[in-house]
């Protein structure tokens, strides 16, 4: 039975991956920080499957790391820890720097030194690609240039040129997927995605009158977690690491992804109920995002089965759905 790390379990990703570990028979190690409440929600499905458990961890604690990897051995590590939120990295810049930059650096160091065979999977961001003019026509690929546009994304920078160097340098079997956008049902509260579908449920029914958003025209190309996450399990199967970029190869702006969602909940023109807010403007936007997935679809055989509308789609119904049994509102 192979073993695998899943740092930031309690995150999006880190719950949908290790529901696909658990699938295809792997024992997983979840690492989860020390927080005020438990916020294991998203891991409570498999909470309790006896190849399941759970350790405390940091990105920030070196000697954590060196620990497990001594007490578990796995085969395999998926990095996904991160303060994820590209607006709230130019609050707290050096926190999500510090657990970006030198947290992957610790964990490739702890690798190198006591588990060189431990396959390791970074979670890399098109976030990299910041506010660079020259899209390619396909868009972004693993060679385009790199210009972040946030302290998540310098950092996000600096932890994906660290694994291509601890790659070459060690003979690591260390990969990095630059993953564009992804979203689901289990989106953090305050991405636009998630923020959107909550607001027409609760709008839709009558708990909330309107949604505050800043810059509608961002565009992002944007697909579904469970897709991507089936992304980073193939790359660490592979028998020669390396980077590729994953994307549905569409593009589509903000106020499109409410126009979406606006006519699934069928609650009419979106301007009734919506206010533009400076807050959550950017002091330095990303203004468009297109990935070319190619060499993911030709080495890995990688596909995406969700599109735009059946993703905010699906992610309506869930929050429509789940507010109606939970709260029992009608
Ligand atoms: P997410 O939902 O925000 O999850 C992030 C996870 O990291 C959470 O479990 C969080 O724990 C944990 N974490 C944060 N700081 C930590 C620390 N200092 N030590 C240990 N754990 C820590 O993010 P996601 O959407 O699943 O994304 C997963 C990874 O992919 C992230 O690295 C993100 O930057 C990257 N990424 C995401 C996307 C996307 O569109 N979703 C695209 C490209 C790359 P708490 O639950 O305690 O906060
Ligand atoms: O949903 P967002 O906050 O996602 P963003 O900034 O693209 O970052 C996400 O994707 C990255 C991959 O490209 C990941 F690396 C990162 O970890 C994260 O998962 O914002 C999307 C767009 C932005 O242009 C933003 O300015 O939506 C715009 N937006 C408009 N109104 C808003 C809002 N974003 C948020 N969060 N909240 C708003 O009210």
């Amino acid at each position: 039975m192979k073993t695998a790390f899943v740092s930031g379990i309690t995150g999006q990703d880190g719950s949908y991956l290790a529901e696909l570990l658990l699938r295809k028979g792997y024992f997983v190690v979840g690492l989860k920080r020390r927080t005020s409440l438990i916020c294991t929600e998203r891991v409570n499905s498999f909470y309790n499957n006896p190849s399941f458990t759970m350790e405390y961890w940091d990105l920030n604690d070196a000697s954590a790391t060196y620990r497990l990897l001594l007490k578990y051995r796995p085969d395999e590590f998926y990095n996904l820890a991160a303060q994820s939120h590209v607006r709230v990295s130019f609050d707290v810049p050096e926190d999500t720097v510090l657990g970006i930059a030198n947290g992957t650096l610790r964990i490739l160091e702890a690798i190198r030194n006591v588990h060189p065979k431990c396959r390791f999977y970074q979670a890399s961001s098109s976030e990299m690609y910041g506010d660079n003019p020259n899209v390619p026509e396909a868009g972004y690929d693993e060679n385009s240039r790199l210009m972040p546009a946030s302290p998540y994304a310098c950092a996000k920078v600096f932890a994906h040129n660290l694994v291509r160097n601890y790659r070459t340098s060690y003979s690591l079997h260390v990969s990095s997927g630059i993953l564009f956008n992804h979203e689901s049902p289990r989106r953090g509260e305050t991405f636009v995605t998630r923020k959107i579908t909550l607001a027409a449920a609760n709008i839709r029914l009558g708990h909330q009158e309107y949604v505050e958003l800043g810059n509608l025209d961002a565009k992002r190309d944007w697909g579904h977690a469970k897709d991507y996450v089936e992304a980073m399990w193939l790359m660490l199967q592979q028998d020669i690491p390396d980077d590729y970029v994953i994307a549905t190869g569409e593009t589509h702006s903000v106020r499109e992804f409410l126009d979406e969602v606006w006519e699934a909940a069928d609650l009419g023109d979106p301007a009734r109920h919506l206010k533009i807010n400076k807050k959550y403007l950017r002091p330095h936007e990303v203004p468009y995002l297109l990935g070319d997935s190619s060499k993911a679809r030709r080495v890995l055989g990688w596909e995406p089965k969700y599109n735009f509308s059946s993703l905010a789609r699906d992610m309506y119904q869930c929050d429509f759905n789940s507010i109606v049994t939970q709260k029992g509102w009608k």
